[in-house]
């Protein structure tokens, strides 16, 4: 390795123009970027020539099949405990499915390749286009980018949604990811009539179950408000209210 350097004694710090200086100036510049070359390329060099090298054999890239629909699909995970924490309407909170769908547009902006996107619950599907050239198709950092981006964005829009309800976030929440392939049209048009007819089936047992839920516990709040006139027990008031 050749470093050239000239004394800083010998070189003026600034060259005005038509100076005799002038040329040993430019030389100095010109040495400085050839040595600055000359360091960074050994630097490289003795990093990939160490013996820790090898490790990188282990590393192996996955790479998404081309002309497929590729579908990543990213799902709260616990998030039956994260909508009772936070206290969430059932069997769904506007407020909530709202705060999925601004994170779901965060990473529509984000990546221009998505076709179109679906969301029900706490799930989000995004279909990428067939031809997309994304991260050269690789399959880790496609599905990691799209979690992370995601669960940061519905942190981040999380205020702007719940500042009416002061509803503070109690804790973390964090998505799954996964990528699937899908061949054909059909395929992927079936795929999303798959994910319509879960948050159908879902919907309908979960509305009429929770709206159930409420009905009964109005009549039973309306039961246990009523207070008979007169010295009761607590025994007798009870039978009052079944009675009722
Ligand atoms: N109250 C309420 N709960 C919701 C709403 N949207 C989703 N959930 C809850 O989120 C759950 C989503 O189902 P899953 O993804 O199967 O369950 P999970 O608890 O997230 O479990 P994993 O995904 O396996 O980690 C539902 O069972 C509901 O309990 C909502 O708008 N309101
Ligand atoms: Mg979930």
């Amino acid at each position: 390795m050749f470093l050239f350097a000239l004394p800083d004694h010998a070189k003026p710090l600034v060259a005005p123009v038509g100076c005799p200086f002038v040329m040993h100036y430019c030389m100095r510049r010109l040495l400085n970027a050839v040595n600055k070359k000359i360091i960074r390329s050994y630097q490289s060099s003795a990093m990939a020539l160490s013996r820790f090298e090898y490790v990188k054999q282990f590393e192996h890239e996955d790479k998404l099949l081309s002309n497929c629909w590729i579908v990543v699909r990213i799902d709260g995970k616990g998030f039956h405990r994260f909508c009772n924490v936070h206290k969430f309407d059932k069997p769904n909170d506007p407020d909530a499915l709202q705060l999925m769908n601004m994170a779901g547009m965060t990473v529509m902006q984000e990546f221009n390749e998505i076709a179109v996107a679906f969301g029900q619950s706490d799930e989000y599907s995004f279909v990428f286009r067939r031809d997309a050239s994304i991260y050269q198709r690789r399959r880790d950092k496609l599905v990691s980018y799209v979690a992370s981006l995601f669960t940061s964005a519905y942190m981040f829009h999380w205020d702007r949604i719940f500042h009416s309800r002061s509803l503070v976030i109690r804790y973390p929440p964090s998505f799954d990811a996964r990528a699937v392939l899908y061949p054909t049209d059909d395929n992927l048009r079936d795929y999303l009539s798959w994910r319509q007819a879960d948050v159908h089936v879902n919907n309908l047992y979960n509305t009429t179950f929770w709206n159930l839920v409420a009905s009964v516990q109005h009549q039973l709040q309306q039961r246990t408000d009523y207070v008979p006139k007169g010295n009761h027990s607590v025994t007798e008031d009870r039978q009052c209210v079944r009675e009722k």
